[in-house]
């Protein structure tokens, strides 16, 4: 049990730890449930049907009692059996319903009433512009209706929707629909049955008036799958990328895990109030709207590419996820890590695989890493929580991805394949464990992964050191490598993990004179290569083979080197990384005495003609470029840190900026003029990559100061035929004192004033100015009629802009932007707290800071501890980040 410390004064109830270890089989499993919705805004009414069985499985001694969870909901009756129960029959409290099991085998029925129109939380029932949709997972079904709310409990749906015809044409649930029926009064009927068991959190309704876009695709085995994507009227022509998505998605698991789709039917529905990115229920698919829809005036590269891999995801978890899902909640990156895998891949497979492997890394790094090294640090597979919709974090999901990736380079595709084949063969239809799928793979290749089943319990990111030594007698090189991992909360001893390095040693000619996957196990663990016939250079962790931080830094003519002739081309863009942040790292700290940046940073040229060597190198391609060019972020730079001053950071990477743009100002001028394009927008990878490069050299030249760079922005504003180049060049005005900022920034405003996903680029940008005036504009723009706290997408656009991407302005030594912050919080809490929860990590990094800011940051932690009715979601975030 949590220690009661202190007396709460601030909630009412301290919120109850679940832990991992304390988990049972539920007493009865439930096989079949018949749902029947009324819907009405104010006031729903859920009919359920409920078959029950005692689990065979059950805990001896589990008793009779049957427990079913329910929240903020009336319950109207409850008859077993056919028999209504008396008030002496049931208890009913704030969270759960329970009686007596009359047998081993049952029906109950229960009547409950709830109110989409107030909710919310966006969990449960909502109302979201003219439609009312569902969000279940992590526990929003227990805002339906009581049931046993946990995902081993698996059952199939028969679902029935009553609603007004004018209002809803639209009636949607998972499976095959079954029967439609007009009704008397005005509404109509739509049954669907689902023929798959599945846990509650799965199940989805969506009904309103919604367009459609229809295509289908022809599965591996020949039959016709319907594909529908549901959208608000007027945004039928932005689906079209997200069908193409679908479609290759639905190819690609045919091809590389040989998994088809298994009904004739599958749904997308695009809403504007979401609280995640999308929702894999079975066959209705939910989706945030901003990862649905896109045209080129709307939507930028980057934009596609995230509606190109959300689609993917959310398919993908049809098996991964849904077929074969988890046993319990700490069992989460069963399905999530997994699927993160499968999604990264499937990119990598449509688009530049390297490319792809630095913009996952890079996410990991920015979102991961701190969080691993935080207060809010657990393992892949948690052990406890208060609040589970906590949980779905950088960790869980992409530090998950790469457990699965890392046992994916240590058996081969091959060996990878045969464990995934015999992970479903052995548990479709059931949920499993982590453990269970790791089993597999060992069992399918007959290997021991016992002490690499630690990433799974082990929270902390691993810090790699290593050390060569060539022996030009011998022509040896002796690599060691030692592996150590820090102390996280509640966890202080770390043993070694094993993982896979992927090394090279390359020849002062560029030669690659080895290249090898090696396994580390060991805490210090030394390998020897022979016949290497000159003294090599080392490229280290090729591919981020292995998820870890690593502490060797080459010398500057090494890494200068390995920029230019590295065969691995993640390490060519890991190398520029290593040798840009140690440049700056130094520069802040030099900063700290002289106050100035450009002194501080002193001769960078070969650093800017390494940058040069990559930037004019046609034999590489142009995303890469793009991505080559750009620095390490402030964030990154505060990790690296201790403690981070957010404005020396920010003036020395200008500064850098500016050198660099002065330094390789005619060759961002050539890339710019190379990379116009006159051919209609296309969001392909490689007319991507041309505009990401264009992009790169646009900002680099207006970084150097030159007012006629600025007014080549504002051209290029001003003539943009597509998304992509349109923020490109706001983003660029956005951080200067010039009027083509506010011409641009008022025509963007009324030019997509109408458009509820575009105008949050607006707010975005604005929230993430470097000026300093930025936390004024903010709290002007909470007055914009297109803001409000009660859309997710709003908020996090424009003050967790502000917190998560504005490091100077949020970490303003006055702590005003704290203030504003945690007053946003408490504001969501009472709203939203799953959202507020998710918002509040930014405040927790005050250990990074000096003492004046960390302290401003935690005073504003216990500010949110000591407020009234605090959900128990942003109090676990905000108690574990002020300790
Ligand atoms: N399972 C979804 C994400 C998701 C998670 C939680 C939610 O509500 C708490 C909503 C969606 C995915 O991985 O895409
Ligand atoms: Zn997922």
């Amino acid at each position: 049990m949590r220690k009661n410390k202190e007396k709460d004064h601030f909630m009412s109830e301290q919120p109850q730890v679940i832990r991992r270890e304390d988990y049972t089989a539920p007493a009865f499993l439930i096989e079949t449930v018949e749902l029947v919705f009324d819907l009405d805004r104010e006031a729903t009414t859920v009919t359920s049907r409920l078959s029950f069985k005692a689990n065979p499985d059950r805990a001896t001694g589990a008793g009779d009692q049957v427990v079913l969870d329910g929240e903020d909901m009336k319950l109207l009756s409850v008859a077993i059996d056919g028999t209504a129960l008396a008030a002496s029959d049931y208890q009913v409290d704030a969270t759960s319903l329970k009686f007596n099991a009359p047998s081993d085998q049952f029906v109950v029925e229960i009547q409950t009433r709830i109110s989409p129109v107030n909710n919310t939380r966006l969990e449960g029932l909502y109302v979201s512009q003219s439609a009312y949709c569902t969000q279940c997972e992590a526990e929003g079904f227990r805002r339906i209706t009581y049931f046993q709310d946990r995902p081993d409990v698996m059952a199939t749906y028969r679902v029935t929707i009553n609603a007004p015809r004018d209002s809803c044409p639209v009636l949607l649930s998972n499976g095959n629909l079954v029967s439609s029926t007009d009704l008397d009064d005005g509404r109509h009927q739509a049954v669907w049955d689902d023929p798959f068991p599945k846990p509650c959190y799965l199940f989805a309704l969506v009904a309103g008036d919604l367009a459609c876009v229809e295509d289908s695709f022809n599965t591996m085995t020949g039959r016709d799958v319907a594909l529908r994507i549901f959208v608000e009227h007027g945004n039928e022509d932005s689906c079209d990328y997200a069908m193409d998505s679908l479609k290759r998605a639905m190819k690609w698991d045919e091809d590389v895990y040989g998994l088809e789709y298994d009904l004739d039917l599958f749904n997308i529905v695009a809403v504007s109030d979401f609280n995640m990115g999308a929702m894999e229920n079975k066959s209705l698919n939910v989706f945030n709207a901003k990862y649905i829809l896109a045209k080129s005036d709307t939507a930028t590269d980057t934009d596609f590419e995230l509606i190109e891999s959300i689609v993917a995801h959310e398919y993908f978890h049809n098996w991964s996820g849904n077929r074969v899902t988890c046993r319990d909640w700490f069992q989460l990156s069963l399905k999530e890590g997994l699927t993160v895998f499968r999604d990264q891949e499937f990119s990598s497979d449509e688009r530049s695989r390297p490319v792809q492997r630095i913009k996952d890394v890079q996410r990991l790094r920015a979102g991961q890493f701190p969080e691993d090294g935080g207060p809010l640090a657990h393992p892949v597979r948690p052990d406890s929580y208060m609040e589970i919709n906590n949980f779905y974090t950088a960790t869980v999901y992409q530090k998950g991805a790469e457990v699965i990736r890392m046992m994916h380079t240590l058996l081969g595709t091959k060996g990878y394949r045969k464990g995934i084949d015999l992970y479903f063969e052995r548990h479709d239809g059931q949920a499993v464990t982590c453990d269970d799928f790791v089993r597999a793979m060992e069992d399918a290749n007959g290997v021991n992964f016992d002490q690499f089943r630690l990433w799974y319990s082990q929270s902390g990111t691993p810090n790699l050191v290593w050390n060569g030594e060539y022996d030009a007698k011998q022509q040896t090189y002796r690599l060691t490598i030692e592996q150590k991992t820090e102390p996280t909360p509640g966890q202080v001893i770390k043993s070694d993990l094993q993982m896979p390095i992927k090394i090279g040693l390359l020849g002062r000619d560029g030669d690659e004179l080895l290249a090898q996957t090696i396994d580390l196990t060991l805490g210090k663990q030394e390998f020897l290569f022979e016949d290497i016939a000159q003294e090599p250079v080392v490229s280290f962790n090729r591919d981020f083979s292995a998820p870890v931080n690593v502490g060797t830094t080459p010398s500057h003519d090494d890494l200068a080197f390995l920029m230019g002739n590295d065969t691995d081309a993640f390490n060519r863009w890991e190398a520029g990384q290593k040798y840009a942040s140690d440049l700056l790292i130094n520069a802040v700290k030099a900063f700290g005495q002289s106050g100035n940046a450009d002194e501080a940073l002193g001769d960078v040229d070969a650093f800017c003609n390494a940058l040069r060597a990559t930037l004019t190198n046609d034999d590489l391609d142009k995303a890469f470029r793009a991505q080559a060019m750009i620095l390490p972020g402030e964030a990154m730079l505060s990790e690296q840190l201790q403690p981070a001053d957010p404005e020396a950071i920010y003036q020395v990477r200008q500064a850098m900026r500016r050198k660099i743009g002065l330094s390789l100002q005619d060759e961002f001028e050539a890339a710019y003029r190379n990379n116009a394009s006159n051919d209609a927008y296309s969001p392909d990878a490689t007319s991507a990559g041309q505009r990401a490069l264009r992009s790169v050299a646009l900002s680099y030249l207006a970084a150097t100061g030159e007012s006629v760079f600025v007014d080549l922005a504002l051209e290029q504003y001003r003539t943009a035929d597509n998304m992509t180049d349109r923020m490109t060049a706001l983003m660029v005005l956005n951080d200067q004192d010039h009027p083509g900022r506010d011409e641009a920034l008022a025509d963007f405003e009324s030019r997509f004033a109408s458009n509820t996903v575009v105008i949050d680029k607006w707010f975005s940008l604005q929230a993430m100015s470097s000026r300093t005036d930025t936390l004024a504009q903010v709290k002007k723009l909470m007055d914009h009629p297109a803001f409000t706290m009660r859309n997710p997408n709003k908020v996090r656009a424009l003050v967790g802009a502000f917190a998560m991407a504005n490091q100077r302005n949020f970490h303003v030594a006055d702590g005003s932007g704290y203030r504003f912050y945690a007053d946003r919080l408490m504001e969501l809490d009472d709203l939203n707290p799953q959202v507020a929860a998710r918002l509040a990590a930014p405040l927790g990094k005050w250990r990074k800071f000096d003492e004046g800011r960390a302290a401003k940051m935690k005073a504003e932690l216990n500010r949110i501890l000591a407020k009234e009715n605090l959900s128990r979601d942003l109090y676990e975030i905000a108690s574990k980040s002020v300790a």
